[in-house]
């Protein structure tokens, strides 16, 4: 039997994709330059039938427009915010994510940053390598975990994973969101501002997209307060980068703790220098577990679409 088309717009793990180059025939629309991918489209658009993606290669619009038998959009990543999802729903076609299978990581990933950025783990290696530890004695001591306040933004599955790991620290959990939730033993807040500034620590668990842009405001920056600190395991787009930069160079923050930023990869200059900044490069997913996980979903999604089966992760 002839094979189903499916273009490859981001690839997956390598040993899903050796299982699609074997069930499928791809389209590697991913490694042809701007000239090549017109001519991929324009040569064999139509008979495209699958799209696999991720949220680093996206699926936009304009693309979508000239896949005129487009059946179905799978996408190795939770977050929906660089897929033309409203298009694809226009056109009656399911788009696939991938929640669940990296909740831990991603709530690993806010721990670890909260930890390192709060006790200052990369000062603490710097006073060891620096030779200060031997030239001027101890650390300068910094502050505690346990005992402080956790603000989390958004208490969806990966919130309130964050906010399991953080009680085990002994932490306090507030969170803000559109209503509260009777199942959570946790202090809602319906005013971000005032979230901030009840607590030490804020961190946002929110889905990227035009619904929150900007949520992360200035005024809600400025409200965490100089001995507060901000954790962002989200998105870059959720809060205004400018204004936590200027706080942070200004001293009225405390410290922040990222892995998203506004303009991937790049990362504003002035946080590569900043002695009380924690980055890393987006990767709170990026486990070998949790990405195979997130690859085979796109898998078993585009196998149940063409046996006609329910999918396992429609958004
Ligand atoms: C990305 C993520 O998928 O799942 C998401 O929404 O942001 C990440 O897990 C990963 O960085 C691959 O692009």
């Amino acid at each position: 039997m002839d094979k189903i088309d499916v273009m490859v717009v981001w690839p997956n793990r390598p040993e899903q994709m050796k299982i699609l180059e074997h069930t499928y025939r791809l389209h590697r629309y991913d490694q042809a330059s701007a000239a090549e991918k017109d001519v991929m489209v324009r040569e064999i658009g139509a008979r495209i039938r699958a799209v696999v993606t991720t949220h680093g290669g996206g699926f936009e619009q304009s693309l979508l427009d000239r896949l005129p038998n487009l059946e179905i959009v799978t996408s190795a990543s939770v977050g929906l915010d660089t897929l033309c999802v409203d298009g694809c729903k226009a056109r009656g076609i399911p788009v696939t994510n991938t929640p669940d299978v990296l909740t831990d990581d991603v709530a690993d990933m806010a721990m670890m940053l909260l930890l390192a950025t709060v006790r200052r783990l990369l000062p603490g290696v710097n006073w060891i390598s620096s030779g200060d530890w031997q030239s001027k004695g101890m650390m300068p001591l910094n502050t505690a975990i346990r005992g402080k306040k956790l603000g989390i933004v958004g208490l969806g599955r990966i919130g309130k994973a964050i906010a399991r790991r953080a009680e085990a620290f002994g932490m306090e959990v507030c969170y803000y969101g559109r209503k509260p939730q009777a199942d959570v033993p946790y202090r809602y807040f319906d005013d971000l501002c005032a979230l901030a500034e009840a607590v030490d620590i804020l961190a946002p668990a929110v889905p990227g997209g035009p619904e929150t842009e900007g949520l992360i405001s200035r005024d809600v920056l400025e409200a965490i307060g100089p001995q507060g600190y901000f954790i962002n395991i989200a998105r870059g787009s959720a809060v205004d980068e400018s204004a936590l930069v200027e706080l942070l160079q200004q001293g009225r923050l405390a410290g922040a703790g990222l892995d998203v930023f506004v303009n991937e990869p790049h990362v504003p200059a002035a946080l590569l220098s900043m002695s009380n900044v924690v980055l890393q490069p987006h990767c709170a997913s990026g486990t070998v577990e949790t990405r195979a996980a997130m690859a085979q979903l796109v898998v078993d999604n585009l196998a149940a679409h063409f046996a006609g089966k329910p999918l396992l992760t429609p958004v």
